[in-house]
């Protein structure tokens, strides 16, 4: 079994009740979730928009390999509504995106894990380092509450929900 650490998050319609909808499609369809961080209310982070996110971090055993974790996961942001537009970072009601699979790397068209863009992102590294401070990531050798204490964002981040 694997560990996986997924950020959720949306900005978009109802966001606690869509961020409660995906832990249950996740629990059904990629693995049993072990681990919940706090939900945090973040700044949209790359873009401008009037409403802020919502985001989370779950930490979840299974035993599917991560192209058919990936898939899984996009079926379910699709399931719950997610459109995609042309724009690189844009409001959206679901984003699923895998930040760990155990200590594994992979890079492929599809696929980057470690998320390649999480070490610049307050509202992944703040819920990442409350559930799992001392894991060490596998490509800078750091561990996540290091990497917390170290990012540069200044993007608002507060707990919304303990
Ligand atoms: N996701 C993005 C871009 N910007 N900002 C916040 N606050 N939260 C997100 O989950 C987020 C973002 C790309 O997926
Ligand atoms: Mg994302
Ligand atoms: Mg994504």
């Amino acid at each position: 079994m694997a560990k996986v650490y997924f950020l959720i998050g949306g900005n978009l319609g109802n966001r606690e009740q869509i961020l409660q909808n995906t832990l249950n499609a996740l629990n059904k369809d990629v693995g049993k979730v072990l681990k919940l961080s706090a939900l945090y209310e973040t700044e949209p982070w790359g873009f401008e928009h009037e409403q802020s996110f919502l985001n989370q971090v779950v930490m979840i055993e299974t035993d599917l390999m991560p192209e058919n974790v990936l898939n899984r996961t996009q079926k379910i942001e699709k399931d719950l509504g997610r459109i995609r537009k042309k724009n690189r970072y844009s409001e959206r009601t679901i984003d699923i995106d895998i930040l760990l699979y155990d200590d594994l790397i992979v890079n492929t068209e599809r696929l980057e894990i470690p998320h390649p863009r999480m070490a610049e992102r307050m509202f992944a590294l703040a819920p990442l380092a409350e559930v799992a401070p001392e894991f060490i990531h596998p490509v800078n050798g750091k561990t996540l509450l290091e990497m917390k204490n170290s990012c540069p964002d200044t993007s608002g981040v507060s707990i919304f929900k303990a």
